[in-house]
């Protein structure tokens, strides 16, 4: 393989006839982070204007952030320039040092965010196992600690929607509810990393602020699904984002000129949404041929959004020996665990490239 880097254009060059796979444009499923800015997103970026945004002077992150405070139906929003950086702003501000934080345990603030909730905000995660990375109000409820002073205390419950790592999976409404609701009687906050809750609402065809309102906070990304080259944003009280300012700043993310990066972030949150049922349609397309082939496992009903998981233990080969077999084709995943592969399809992958993907993926397999 010449490039880990799929370049600009991949969606309508995959579906260029190639007789050799391995001069082919790469079909890049790694993840929905690699796509690249649209002509459209470069233009407005050319002329964003803009100002010192730690004086609150960037005409265009100013926008930006009112635009996502009125789609989430919040008070505040705040732009930050990552989905990491954004919840762990949300816990330290939810939290005290020598508390704990329930998740799932897949969840990307306990495995991705490099134990960040341990040495910014002092805390550990206190992790649950959960089929589909969904969690109950049942399962929460048994692993909040008791009030007694010499046991640890519980300071937020996170959630993740849609969850990552169990493969794109959606918090059915009332179930996030429930433990938004639950958790609040019990004094505790509810943070949603929704790093990719647009794909969510596509997924239930609801409003982003229908599945999050009862949380305090919400991060979510315009850089996964939604095509933005950077920046996230968090979104909660008017008191909430003003704490959010001063950690940012702590954090050293309190950017200057930044509506450059604002200016492909608004056409990424006004535009994309409505395409992201694409995505989904080619993650269902490539999770029922994967299906079809010997020694591979996925429940290809399951895939309800744009991430497919799928085991490949039967196949003899592990994910590094998978993935570097695939690469040779031009076709891009990565693994998860040694028997757990990712393809995650985004606006740079077409169906024709989610065809090449799977042609590659029966190659390798041994199966044409
Ligand atoms: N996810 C990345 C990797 O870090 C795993 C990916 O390729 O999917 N929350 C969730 C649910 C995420 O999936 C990610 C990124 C983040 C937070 C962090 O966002 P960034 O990368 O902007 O810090």
């Amino acid at each position: 393989m010449k490039s880990r880097v799929a370049p600009q254009g991949v969606a309508e060059k995959s579906a260029e006839k190639s007789e050799d796979p391995r001069r082919a444009t790469p079909v890049d499923l790694r993840s929905d982070t690699v796509t690249k800015p649209t002509p459209e997103m470069r233009r407005a970026m050319a002329e964003a204007e803009v100002g010192d945004d730690v004086y609150g002077e960037d005409p265009t992150i100013n926008r930006l952030e009112h635009l996502a405070a009125e789609i989430f139906s919040r008070d505040a929003a705040i732009f930050v320039p990552s989905g990491t950086m954004g919840n762990q702003i949300a816990i330290k501000i939810h939290t005290r040092p020598g508390q704990e934080v329930i998740c799932e345990e897949r969840a990307h603030i306990f495995n991705y965010e490099m134990a960040t909730l341990a040495a910014f905000s002092g805390c550990i995660a206190r992790p649950i196992p959960a089929a589909d990375g969904i969690l109950s109000w049942a399962e929460v409820k048994k692993r909040i600690r008791p009030k007694t002073y010499y046991i640890s205390q519980t300071g937020l419950v996170a959630l993740e929607n849609t969850h990552n790592m169990a493969g794109g999976t959606v918090y059915p409404t009332q179930v996030a509810n429930e433990i938004c609701d639950a958790a609040h009687e019990a004094g505790l906050p509810v943070h949603l990393d929704g790093a990719r809750v647009f794909n969510a609402a596509a997924a239930l065809g609801k409003s982003v602020a229908e599945l999050t309102r009862r949380f305090d906070s919400v991060m979510f990304c315009l850089s996964k699904g939604l095509g933005a080259p950077v920046g996230s944003l968090l979104v909660g009280s008017r008191d909430f984002i003003e704490q959010a300012r001063v950690y940012r700043k702590a954090l050293g993310g309190g950017m200057r000129q930044a509506g450059i990066l604002a200016a492909a972030g608004l056409i990424a949150l006004e535009r994309m949404p409505a395409r992201l049922r694409d995505d989904h349609a080619n993650a269902r397309f490539l999770a029922d041929g994967l299906a079809q082939v010997q020694g591979i496992r996925v429940d290809a009903k399951k895939v309800q959004t744009n991430i497919v998981v799928f085991d490949i233990a039967n196949t003899g080969m592990n994910s590094a020996e998978f993935s570097r077999r695939l690469a040779e084709s031009n076709v891009l995943a990565n693994g998860i665990d040694p028997q757990t592969m990712r393809m995650v399809t985004h606006m740079d992958v077409d169906r024709a490239g989610c065809e090449r993907a799977l042609a590659a993926v029966r190659a390798i397999c041994g199966k044409n």
